[in-house]
């Protein structure tokens, strides 16, 4: 059994009599109270879920594990001459709470290197994507395809004791994870360099392999890492992780929970964000024949985005009411790795502008910047152009965390998801007021 195996198995032997005991005996205790704006309203700020792996403060920004980001950065072990950490010490501390050694660190390298080699069929399986599919939805495909390699489904159908079933699923979470980076670098070479694939090289971590398969030289291993470490994880509630969550929670495959998260990190209000900003700003730039707006232009076009009914992309966020702290990460990378980046340029503008507009209009909640609002500009900067591939880079970094809450929720033996859903009626009801007539107008108070 792998170290990283052994610690987890103890961890979990420690927690879950915790879980146990809320369970059995606080069962009934009140958390929350739940209002008709919240059913009505995507169920914002509602607690109903449970997971100990990342924790989102609205004005602080996520930690992991307890963490801060900064800390994250600071305390994980580095390859030689990386200002980045290992990708592979971010899950060994996901997954047990615990700041690895190095030693512990390599074992994990070693474990995601013995598991890379991608079957042959999902090679197959991206070449047969039609026409003009975007990159989310091959990546996707390839996923979802390898569900047939599931350890924990065949354990399953053949009858497993409950208590056991993380096992097959950190093993399959684990074969899963190992082959991303190539699953995604040939989407890439797939769609952008007529299929030039470049094969992965086993003494590489998988920061610096991504970029191995990328065909991009330093600092793009450091890139690699910043991303898929800011990107892994942001609590249970958004959309990605609940969706992986949720089903899993059926006691599907990691391979068909991963393939769902990875389907609703597509959509253009969470992870296509990122490729929204980009587009956005190529149109500044094309409007401005490449010459850097002054502040008063950069507003009008922010205006102009606003009166034509958009959202500006990269800004506002459900549960972060200050600048989130993986844009001043990615911003902190930039003023010191490309400050002279034309788009960087505009990027900056922007989060001294937008702010203050949103705020004027007075309807996002949260007028700063998320995570999205950098992290294009980042690529683009280092040659990775192809804007519709960052919802990928995203999802290879958003796996890592899915995957250890998936690990956890087997462990802790959380049971199928099911909330209640209730009729309009019934709503009107418990708001003491009768239904509306067809045509109706609303009565004033
Ligand atoms: N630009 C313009 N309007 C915005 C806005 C923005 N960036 N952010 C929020 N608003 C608007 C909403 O559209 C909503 O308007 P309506 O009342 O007309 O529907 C109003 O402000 C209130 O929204 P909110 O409660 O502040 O925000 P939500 O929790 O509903 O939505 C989010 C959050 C992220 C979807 C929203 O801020 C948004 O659309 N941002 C732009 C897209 C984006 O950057 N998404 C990435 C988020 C990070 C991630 O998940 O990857």
């Amino acid at each position: 059994m792998s170290n990283l195996k052994i610690k987890l198995q103890q961890k979990i032997d420690e927690h879950r009599p915790r879980t146990q005991r809320l369970l059995h005996e606080f069962g009934h205790v009140v958390v929350d109270q739940v209002t008709i704006g919240q059913i009505i309203g995507g169920m914002r700020g509602i607690k109903s879920l449970v997971t100990d792996i990342s924790y989102l403060d609205p004005n602080e920004g996520i930690r992991y594990r307890g963490f801060t980001l900064q800390e994250v950065f600071e305390k994980l072990p580095k390859p030689k001459g990386s200002e980045m950490p290992f990708v592979e010490g971010l899950f060994y501390l996901l997954l047990t709470g615990d700041v690895p050694t190095d030693a512990e660190v390599m074992d994990v390298v070693d474990e995601f290197r013995k598991r890379r080699i991608v079957p042959r069929y999902v090679y197959e399986v991206i070449d047969a994507s039609p026409c003009c599919s975007h990159p989310m939805a091959i990546f996707s495909n390839a996923i979802l395809a390898m569900s047939r390699e599931s350890f924990f489904a065949k354990k399953h159908a053949a009858g497993i004791n409950k208590n056991n079933l993380w096992d097959p699923m950190y093993e399959d979470a684990l074969n899963l994870l190992a082959k991303l980076p190539e699953i995604a670098t040939y989407i890439h070479a797939k769609l952008y360099r007529e299929g030039k694939r470049i094969q992965s090289n086993p003494s590489l971590d998988i920061g610096a392999d991504f970029a191995h398969m990328m065909g991009k030289p330093k600092p793009y291993d450091d890139v690699s890492r910043l991303h898929f470490i800011i990107h892994a994880d942001h609590e249970s509630g958004n959309v990605s992780a609940h969706t992986g969550h949720l089903v899993a929670s059926t006691l599907a495959d990691i391979y068909m929970s991963i393939s769902s998260m990875v389907n609703g990190l597509a959509g253009p209000l969470h992870g296509l964000a990122n490729q929204e900003v980009l587009v956005w700003l190529q149109e500044v730039k094309d409007k401005m024949g490449d010459e850097i707006p002054t502040e008063d232009e950069m507003k009008q076009f922010v205006w102009d985005t606003l009166n034509s009914g958009q959202v500006i992309p990269g800004y506002g966020h459900a549960v972060l009411r200050k600048t989130d702290p993986r844009y001043t990460i990615q911003r902190d990378f930039c003023l010191k790795n490309m400050p002279n980046d034309p788009l960087f340029k505009y990027v900056d503008l922007l989060y001294k502008v937008v702010p203050p507009i949103l705020k004027e209009q007075g309807k996002a909640k949260n007028p700063w910047p998320n995570l999205d609002a950098q992290t294009g500009v980042i690529q683009w900067h280092y040659g990775v152009t192809e804007y519709d591939f960052y919802t990928v880079l995203f999802g290879v970094g958003r796996s890592i965390g899915i995957a250890a809450n998936i690990i956890w929720d087997r462990a802790l033996g959380y049971p199928l998801e099911r909330p209640k859903s209730v009729t309009t009626e019934m709503l009107e009801k418990i708001a003491g007021i009768r239904p509306m007539e067809p045509g109706e107008e609303i009565p004033s108070e």
